[in-house]
């Protein structure tokens, strides 16, 4: 707790100096007479002409090195995952009670009366998809599960008066 306690102080200290000397800098710089508006003006254009081509290069340099993340390369196996059917409604789901691991799945994802949520969680616990599940329309939710197990499915949207219970699970294996 006590090195907690000097860290902090320490990065505030740094921080509340670097401010300090930031602006005993500017009023320095200040001191004299005051620069013509025109002079003002043309500097404060140049500045903005720096920052606009800093960040439009930042913008460029983002895309460029993002582009190996981007999904297209994915789309092959599009079209072969196994659909799976699963209706919300008040209060429970109807779904497949075993789905393959290690393989691209695809959800379907409607409901017979209100608006739902179909929210999914791993074997530890933790939300790993989730989609709205509504009447009339179909939700196609994409997921790959790499762990097998049991996962949990609870209602993510306020839907009546049990909505706290609707829940229920499936096997992935
Ligand atoms: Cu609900």
């Amino acid at each position: 707790m006590a090195e907690t306690t000097t860290i902090v102080l320490t990065v505030f200290l740094i921080g509340a100096g670097c401010i300090i000397a930031f602006m005993a800098a500017i009023a320095l710089s200040s001191l004299g007479k005051p620069l013509p508006q025109e002079e003002v003006s043309r500097m404060g254009y140049a500045a903005r002409r720096w920052w606009a081509r800093i960040l439009g290069g930042a913008v460029v340099i983002a895309f460029v090195v993002s582009v190996p993340w981007f999904p297209y390369s994915r789309a092959g196996v599009l079209g072969t995952e196994q659909h799976y059917r699963v209706v919300a409604q008040q209060f429970s789901f109807t779904l497949p009670a075993t789905v393959p691991a290690n393989a691209p799945i695809v959800f379907d994802v409607t409901a017979n009366d209100v608006n739902h949520g179909f929210g999914i969680y791993d074997p530890a616990g933790k939300l790993v998809a989730q989609v709205q599940a509504m009447p009339d329309y179909v939700n196609h939710l994409r997921v790959d599960f790499a762990t097998p197990g049991k996962y949990v499915v609870r209602c993510l949207e306020y839907c009546g008066v049990a909505h706290a219970q609707m829940q229920t699970s499936f096997e992935v294996k």
